[in-house]
């Protein structure tokens, strides 16, 4: 085909992420891509993942360095094995990066980066990192339902095994080529979701999900990974955490999600599109600090004075909890931040979060006591 063609065929779909694009056969030859790039392009496009080696030379030492930083944030001691177990409680740590820079080194790694903008078609940066100690046992979700942009599908996540991934630790687990599925939101299963409980951001998609992998007849995926593997996986992917059969296993990882430039980013579960109610995010650039404005086609959507798109929600709550009754005696919001650290990103007040979602959640506001 003449390059003028190619060119043109590519930027039909602007809008949709070169990846996923509808056309993504006709222009893969026309992105100069290298053979390793290619292979992770078709197999995103084709099975909605795609596994690489995490390419940094100190990633080894950042392992230990986060590992050291990260255990006393959680309930059980990590060096003794007997110990780890998964008690289902929230084993986790959400934008570790705040407070530790390998974490965020890790989530903005420039090879990453740069691959994802070539897959894309825009410019990548993280917004968010989960750093597990243990498997999550987390359902069958797509991420689309947390968080999702305008236009859709540029949002993903990398997958790093901080060690060896045995299946008795309930590897990260996924359904091949699910992200072609239609995308489910709360228009679809009759559901409003605007202003609703923030603890059900989830569940009400469970059964769909589930009646969607019954039909399918899909096998599920595990990725039993080697240190220093990571899994990209597309925006509508379905995964979860496979269930944890060896109670000792420790199965640490980091997940770095993406978004990507000029978009609005917003979460569907709190929203209704119809309406124009959306529950837009007050999104941060991992790499940078600064914030990135929520745009829809290059202009900026008005979004609310403080970076809190539930603050009518909290009001009514607080109104009702009367103060800080329920709030334990040994509640520090220095503490409650560190171990919450996308709490401090949302800038919620820490007392208003724990008693309003924090507590609900299982969220923690002491650290482990040696
Ligand atoms: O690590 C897991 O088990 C699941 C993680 C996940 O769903 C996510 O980070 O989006
Ligand atoms: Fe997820």
């Amino acid at each position: 085909m003449k390059d003028e063609l190619l060119t043109e065929l590519r930027n039909l779909f602007p809008g949709v992420p070169l990846v996923e694009s509808p056309l993504f056969h006709s222009i893969i030859e026309d992105l100069g891509f290298s053979g390793e790039e290619r292979r992770v392009a078709l197999e995103l496009h084709e099975r909605g993942y795609a596994i690489i080696d995490f390419r940094d030379e100190e990633l080894d030492h950042r392992i230990e360095r986060i590992k050291d930083f990260l255990e006393p944030y959680f309930e059980c001691d990590m060096a003794d094995p007997q110990a780890v177990k998964n008690n289902g409680s929230v084993q986790r740590v959400q934008d570790g990066w705040l407070y530790n820079e390998d974490i965020r080194a890790i989530a903005s790694n420039e090879r990453i980066l740069e691959l994802l903008g070539k897959l894309y078609g825009r410019s990548a940066f993280p917004f968010q990192t989960l750093n597990f100690p243990v498997g999550t046992q987390q359902h069958l979700h797509s991420d689309s339902i947390h968080f999702s942009s305008m236009p859709e599908r540029f949002m993903c996540g990398v997958w790093l095994a901080m060690e060896d991934i045995a299946e008795s630790a309930g590897p990260l687990t996924y359904l091949p080529g699910s992200h072609k599925w239609p995308i489910i939101n709360n228009a679809m299963i009759g559901r409003r979701g605007f202003e609703s409980p923030r603890e059900h951001a989830q569940q009400p998609f469970e059964k769909a999900w589930r009646a969607l992998v019954q039909q399918s007849g899909v096998a599920q995926e595990t990725f039993q990974a080697r240190k220093g593997q990571a899994l990209i996986w597309a925006a509508n992917l379905l995964h979860g955490g496979s269930p944890q059969t060896d109670p000792t296993r420790t199965r640490w990882s980091q997940v770095t999600h993406y978004y990507f430039d000029d978009c609005a980013y917003y979460t569907p579960s709190f929203s209704d599109e119809a309406l124009g109610q959306l529950d837009l995010r007050s999104i941060v650039d991992v790499g940078t600090g600064e914030p990135k404005p929520n745009l829809y086609l290059g202009k900026s959507l008005e979004t609310a004075a403080e970076p809190v798109p539930t603050a009518s929600f909290l009001k009514r709550l607080q109104k009702r909890l009367q103060g800080r009754a329920g709030l334990p005696d040994d509640f520090d919001p220095e503490t409650y931040y560190r171990l919450n650290p996308d709490v401090a990103v949302a800038k919620f007040d820490a007392a208003t979060h724990y008693l309003s979602h924090g507590k609900v959640e299982g969220r923690r506001y002491k650290f482990r006591i040696a």
